[in-house]
């Protein structure tokens, strides 16, 4: 009963418009008579309310004199549980015996679904890189020149320690045959007829060409490079210093020393993106069973949930959209995707930045939501910050990045380095390059601003990424990438280019160890 009860309390407060607690959803399934402890409740609440919380429950249950056990905080004291402490859970049993998790519940023979662990008092969500409202990009030339300036000064800095480098202007001045070095943007990448290939890197004072040889080591690594990404090079003058011989290349790099921060509690966060709320394959009956399950015992830990873009369908994205689409208006979307949201537990923070079929500029980085679509998805008060952001949640750095350069590192990279199968490791790419979209000009549109908000510049614990519609996870150099999935079965288009969406998956990642357990939902 309890998993049951409270999903009718949860749909029943949903469709008055009322999000809720986990402990109060919990309250009112093992009040004597549900219905009528919702009723109350919702005569209590004022009409500004948007989350039913513990407290509403409480207040209501012990002003009708219902509840004998009421202390002077309407509170009921539950065996095994420090009835002082507002946040410690009164929910005691768990509604499978089959799904415990270690924890045993004090079984009350009462009912209850989740029974919350969670003290607010415990947790910490920090916003960093967050540009919305920062925009100061007017499109000029001018702004070009600044953010590939600001790229080359904060990731040269990066790689100007490990090597001895000059201007290229300066190595172009220098005798032959000598040892030299430069830190420069990848301005261009040639094959030569002999198969060798050279690399043309740019500095604040001009160019320089640099020869990899298609026998050296680094040949391999060629292969990985991607245009205006920061790179540093060694190597040979040739005789007339119009050109160098590669020895050897650095990326900005994630150090392999990286020690990842963890939180001092365990304490879990649901990493997803691309809900597409609005499709007609947007899959109503998975994102359901998945809401539901944030109600259980089971997933007592999970405290954050983090969506990392394309919350809707939008309208316009591509050729032909519309004759998929279930909602064409792209504020009923919002709308809708808010009442999807109502479905979350009132008591897990949200996160969500927005993605490529989000209503807001397609050109990188993204700011967050308006205040029109804010105010719609106002419900559960999430936090809406741009893509890419960095939410640091009990210690712990998510880098949150929708992931549109991801389609342009696999269609560039080999197979082995970078592929739809496993998106993780085009994550990779971005983690060594430190830049979560490195190209301009291309696939992934890009917005210049006084500064390169789409650089890397500290190393994240966690990287979290969506986009390709492929659940893929696995760390490099301590850092956990994690490529979401998505709640859309495949459309027409995925079907005609054989993309085989991972939908209906939710990867939870343990803040305490940064282990990473996938439920599924579809
Ligand atoms: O992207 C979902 C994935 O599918 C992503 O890898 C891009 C790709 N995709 C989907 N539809 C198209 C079209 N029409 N052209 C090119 N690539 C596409 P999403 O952002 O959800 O659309
Ligand atoms: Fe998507
Ligand atoms: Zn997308």
């Amino acid at each position: 009963m309890p998993l049951e009860a409270s999903a009718r309390i949860v749909s029943e407060l949903t469709s008055r418009g009322y999000n809720a607690e986990r402990e109060a959803v919990t309250q009112l399934s093992s009040a004597d008579d549900p219905h009528a402890a919702l009723e109350r409740v919702m005569e209590a609440v004022s009409d500004d309310t948007l989350v039913v919380r513990t407290e509403h429950v409480q207040a209501a249950l012990a002003a009708t004199g219902s509840d004998a056990n009421s202390t002077a905080g309407g509170r009921e004291p539950s065996p095994g549980h420090d009835a002082d402490d507002p946040s410690v859970s009164t929910g005691t049993s768990a509604p499978n015996p089959a799904a415990t998790d270690g924890a045993t519940p004090v079984e009350t023979g009462g009912s209850s679904d989740a029974g919350r662990s969670a003290n607010p008092d415990l947790r910490s969500l920090e916003i960093i890189g967050d540009m919305t409202g920062e925009s100061t990009g007017t499109g000029e030339y001018s702004d070009f020149v600044s953010v590939f300036r600001d790229r080359l000064e904060r990731l040269g800095s990066k790689l100007r320690g490990r090597i001895n480098h000059r201007p290229a202007t300066a190595i172009q001045n220098m005798p032959g045959g000598g040892e030299v070095g430069m830190v420069g943007l990848v301005n261009d990448i040639r094959s030569t007829a002999s198969g060798h290939w050279l690399v043309e890197l740019e500095d604040a004072t001009g160019t320089f060409p640099w020869l990899v040889m298609k026998d050296r080591e680094y040949a391999d690594l060629v292969g990985e490079l991607l245009c205006d990404e920061v790179l540093a090079m060694e190597g040979t003058l040739a005789d007339d210093s119009g050109i160098a011989f590669v020895d050897s290349m650095y990326f900005p790099d994630i150090p392999r020393t990286h020690e990842p921060s963890t939180a001092d509690r365990h304490v879990q966060a649901a990493l997803i993106s691309d809900v597409h709320v609005g499709s007609q394959e947007f899959m109503h009956d998975a994102w359901n069973r998945f809401t539901d399950w944030l109600h259980t015992k089971q997933a007592q830990h999970v405290e954050y949930l983090l969506i990392a873009g394309d919350m809707v369908e939008g309208v316009g994205i591509y050729p032909n959209q519309d004759e998929e689409l279930d909602i064409i208006d792209i504020y009923e979307q919002y709308e809708v995707f808010n009442e999807y949201l109502k479905q979350v537990p009132g008591d897990i923070e949200i996160v969500m930045i927005p993605g490529n079929h989000d209503a807001v500029r397609l050109a990188e980085p993204q700011p967050g939501f308006n205040e029109d679509l804010r105010t719609i998805m106002s419900a559960h008060d999430p936090r809406i910050v741009s893509n890419p952001s960095t939410v640091t949640l009990e210690g712990v750095s998510v880098l949150m990045y929708h992931g549109v350069s991801l389609d342009e590192v696999i269609a560039e990279l080999p197979e082995e380095k970078a592929s739809y199968e496993e998106p993780h490791k085009a994550m990779y790419q971005l983690l060594k390059k430190r830049h979560v979209a490195p190209q301009f000009g291309g696939h992934t549109r890009l917005a210049p601003e006084e500064q390169d908000y789409l650089i890397m510049e500290d190393v994240p614990d966690i990287f979290h990424t969506g986009h390709v519609h492929k659940l893929g996870f696995g760390k490099y150099h301590n850092v956990l990438a994690i490529n979401s999935g998505c709640w859309q079965s495949q459309t027409d288009f995925q079907k005609s280019v054989n993309i085989d969406p991972d939908a209906g998956y939710a990867p939870i990642v343990d803040l305490d160890t940064l282990d990473v357990t996938v439920q599924k939902f579809s």
